[in-house]
């Protein structure tokens, strides 16, 4: 009995453990009228001793969210898919305009209407973790 609340009491540490990633100042813009995708961005930091990777993102909002990044092909900034974005432990990765982000595909119509809403975040390995994001216009 006491072995098994030992091994209760690790797993729950561990849980809390790998969940240390931190999301700062997530925002998605506001869909310009008529247009029915846009684009979210935020801070995620990795204060652990492992890699995080970021390989799925659900949400309210919109049919399917993508991870995009930005590259220069012959002078032209395109966007790019990605398959996972990746956080190297004691680091940081920004999700800005013109670098890599979310892409919100096939949005709803409640969305421009929204101050706040939610996304769930799919790291690898990991439980998935619910966010508040800000519904605001490109800065
Ligand atoms: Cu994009």
């Amino acid at each position: 009995m006491k072995v098994i609340s030992l091994f209760l009491l690790f797993s729950l540490f561990s849980g809390l453990d790998l969940q240390a990633q931190v999301i700062e100042d997530a925002w998605i813009k506001k869909p310009l009228p008529g247009l029915k995708m846009t684009a979210a961005y935020m801070l995620i930091v990795n204060p652990t001793d492992k890699e995080l990777v970021l390989e799925k993102i659900t949400g309210p909002d919109a049919l399917y969210y993508e991870i995009h990044t930005h590259k220069s092909e012959n002078g032209i900034m395109k966007m790019r898919q990605l398959k996972s974005i990746k956080i190297a432990p004691k680091s940081k990765h920004e999700l800005k305009p013109m670098g890599d982000h979310i892409m919100v595909m096939q949005t709803n119509n409640e969305l421009p209407n929204k101050l706040k809403t939610t996304m769930t975040l799919y790291f690898k390995g990991q439980k998935p973790k619910e966010i508040n994001l800000e519904v605001k216009k490109s800065l």
